[in-house]
């Protein structure tokens, strides 16, 4: 089980929340990180409150269940699609700054015995928090490897214990066109929606994703909360939601309505289903010079492959 993925349960105490960020040291003392660090901090106290950078597994050589390095925090926050913000992956970061995504509620409804509205804070506490190491593999050939913080989306929707007739799940990001200046661009129909057929949506491998590299979720990846499906191209992934509904009808999607030839609605990552544009059998991971071989189900064909048994996946780019 435990190399199938790397998960690794964390407790909430340990996850800072941007709004009550302490200081890298007084973290570290909260959150009990070994007496190893501690030291370093002390004879660097200066680096070691200046820095932005996470302050769990800051520098450690881990690795995904492959033996993929992860990519930096660096690397995972400025180097983003959220075209809410805008289309140039670099320009993301700075205009995210100023979203606030306190306080924040999601509904959880639609065909649902008991439909509920969660404050992240409840989300948080209901749900044990887990350290994911996924890579993300985006439609434009492009890959990392991301610690995720989160929960499987499986548990918050047993809880809210869908009807017999819910087949698929519809998510949605927020609209908030004055935070957000991309939404005013009219090609694109906002808010961002995505959807899963419900198995899919139960697989353990989805999570809904509340951080990254131990820290509060960057507005840039998608704060407070956002979905990860790691057998997906990207696009899958949807940020900063505010609403996941049960449904008995395949919900529309942001990308395969505006161009529904090149992002279909499963978007399962496959090698030998070229993008109408461009190959999909290589990848270009950031921060790595040499391209590497795309994976079918981007590597969680065990885990996954079973839901697609007797569809014809040439046919579901
Ligand atoms: N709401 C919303 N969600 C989104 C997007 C977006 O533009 N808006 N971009 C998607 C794409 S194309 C990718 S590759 C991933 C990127 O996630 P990251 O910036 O955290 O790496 O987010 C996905 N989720
Ligand atoms: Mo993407």
């Amino acid at each position: 089980m435990s190399n199938r993925f790397k998960s690794v349960p964390v407790r909430s105490s340990e996850i800072t929340p941007k709004h009550v960020y302490l200081s890298r040291r007084d973290f570290i003392k909260a959150a009990g990180v070994v007496a190893g660090s501690m030291a370093l901090a002390a004879c660097a106290p200066e680096a070691a409150e200046l820095t932005d950078a996470p302050a769990v597994d800051a520098g450690s050589a881990k690795t995904d269940e492959l033996g993929n390095p992860l990519n930096s925090y660096e690397e995972i926050t400025n180097y983003n699609n959220y075209y809410e913000f805008s289309t140039n992956k670099e320009a993301v970061a700075p205009l995210a700054r100023n979203f606030n995504p306190a306080p924040w509620t999601v509904e959880v409804g639609g065909l649902a015995n008991k439909p509920k509205t969660f404050g992240v804070e409840d989300l948080l506490s209901l749900f044990t928090q887990e350290e994911r190491i996924y890579r993300l593999r985006c439609v434009e050939a492009w890959s990392m490897v991301i610690p995720w913080m989160g929960f499987p989306l499986a548990s918050l929707l047993k809880m809210v214990e869908p009807a017999s007739d819910a087949k698929y799940v519809r998510f949605e990001t927020v609209y908030r066109p004055e935070e957000m200046k991309g939404q005013g661009s009219p090609f694109y129909p906002w808010p961002y929606q995505e959807g899963l057929r419900i198995d899919e949506a139960m697989n353990e491998l989805a999570i809904l994703a509340t951080g990254l590299y131990g820290e509060a979720m960057p507005s840039q990846n998608g704060a407070p909360i956002r979905l990860v499906v790691p057998w997906k191209y990207g696009f899958k992934s949807i940020k900063s939601i505010v609403k996941i509904e049960l449904t008995d009808k395949r919900p529309e999607t942001l990308w395969s309505t505006v161009a529904p030839n090149e992002y279909g609605f499963y978007a399962n990552v496959n090698p030998e289903v070229d993008h109408p544009r461009w190959s999909q059998s290589s990848e270009r991971r950031i921060g790595e010079l040499s391209r590497k071989p795309t994976l079918m189900f981007n590597g969680y064909g065990e885990q996954v492959a079973n839901l697609y048994k007797g569809m014809d996946l040439s046919l579901h780019y």
